[in-house]
């Protein structure tokens, strides 16, 4: 590079939000929906009436969406919900998937 050429260097900054993760609770034959609302209610803060609407989505469907946190709170929250159903025996299964 001569002493005739001129460098310019562009710094584009691009600050983003980091993406929310989704805790979805999963669907199984054994769990007693009690449980499962008791689960919702202590990890999730989540109403009786909440509880029991997303349980029961679970319950019909397959899965349900709880809520969304950013990925540690989401990774830490479906762990210990799921290790609650653990401990009592139960097949108690959190997940957790990125937001589009
Ligand atoms: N299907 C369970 C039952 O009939 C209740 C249940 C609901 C379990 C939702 C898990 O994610 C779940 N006892």
């Amino acid at each position: 590079m001569n002493n005739d050429t001129i460098t310019t260097t562009r710094t584009e900054l691009k600050v983003e939000r980091p993406r929310l993760h989704k805790v979805v609770l999963v669907n199984d034959d054994f769990t007693p929906r009690e449980f499962v609302t008791m689960v919702l209610k202590a990890e999730f803060r989540l109403g009786e009436e909440q509880a029991r609407q997303v349980m029961m989505t679970a319950h019909q469907r397959g899965v349900c969406v709880v809520a969304v946190f950013t990925k540690e709170v989401a990774e830490a929250k479906a762990t210990n919900a799921t290790d609650a159903g653990r401990k009592k025996g139960y097949p108690l299964l959190f997940t957790t998937e990125p937001e589009e």
